[in-house]
């Protein structure tokens, strides 16, 4: 075994695929469900996406279920989706299904990678790009070691038409924009209390350009809208991906 050559190999290979991602039509943050199903749909049409995941792992609060019993619940429009990316799906009663996390997440994640999107993981985005306070341009991101060690170490640029925030309950890169545009340009409510029904209905509700090239997704679009948090369902977490999806392929359009 050569130890050189196989540096070498991952070297290039990982260089080769993040000089190729440095323009992009959608650069989605976060790799959860609603991220990771925004960039199966993105690159399924042929759109150039990459996902940006801060931690080691992908899939965000799907890997847990509910409270760390692996396993998640959705209803029938959910399940549609579930279908379509071959999860397999289980009737318990009522319109309510269940699915292993495990599955969901590792075959939502490959199927995305297949379709043409990049995952790079332990990167985070630190800020954006915007210019005139008018659009949003890309995003500026940095090792996650550098942020978790508090390191001195400036941040890389990578440019994007679009950007979905898929970051979760923290909506992070909303509430960066919020500091950096102003109040008057965009608003972090914060999240409502657990409410499954309400907060269902209204992700998918939420998903929507907030500022332009800026879109929001998942719970970061319950976090900006000020709508309750749903717990361990994650159909809604599903449709907004998909709904992400095809706003951000309209919006790189215009
Ligand atoms: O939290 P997360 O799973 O967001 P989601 O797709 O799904 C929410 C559900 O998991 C659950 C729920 C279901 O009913 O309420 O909470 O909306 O995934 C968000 C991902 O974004 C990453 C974070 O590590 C997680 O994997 N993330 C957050 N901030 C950044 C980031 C950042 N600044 N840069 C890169 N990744």
């Amino acid at each position: 075994m050569d130890e050189v050559l196989i540096s070498r190999a991952i070297t290039e290979s990982y260089m080769k695929n993040f000089i190729d991602s440095m323009v992009l039509d959608v650069a989605v943050v976060g790799a959860g469900p609603a991220g990771l199903v925004a960039a199966f749909y993105l690159a399924k049409k042929g759109v150039k996406v990459a996902v940006f995941e801060r931690k080691l792992s992908v899939g965000g609060g799907m890997w847990g279920g509910g409270m760390m019993f692996n396993q998640i619940v959705v209803q029938e429009a959910g399940k549609e989706i579930l279908d379509e990316f071959g999860v397999d799906c289980t009737h318990y009663k009522e319109g309510y299904y269940l699915a292993d996390a495990i599955e969901a997440v590792s075959t939502i994640t490959s199927k995305a990678i297949k379709a043409g999107a990049r995952i790079f993981n332990l990167i985070s985005v630190e800020d954006v790009v915007i210019r005139d306070k008018s659009r949003i341009h890309g995003i500026v991101i940095n090792w996650s070691a550098v942020e978790l060690s508090n390191l001195h170490v400036d941040p890389m640029t990578i440019a994007s038409d679009v950007v979905i925030d898929a970051t979760g309950h923290a909506a992070e890169v909303a509430r960066i924009i919020e500091k950096k545009v102003g109040t008057d340009a965009l608003v972090v409510r914060g999240e409502r209390s657990m409410w499954a029904e309400a907060g269902e209905l209204a992700v998918v509700e939420n998903t929507q350009e907030v500022y332009p090239g800026f879109i929001i997704a998942g719970m970061a679009a319950n976090a900006v809208i000020g709508s309750p948090r749903m717990g361990p369902v994650f159909g809604g977490m599903l449709l907004s991906g998909r709904k992400a999806a095809e706003i951000a392929d309209e919006v790189k359009k215009q």
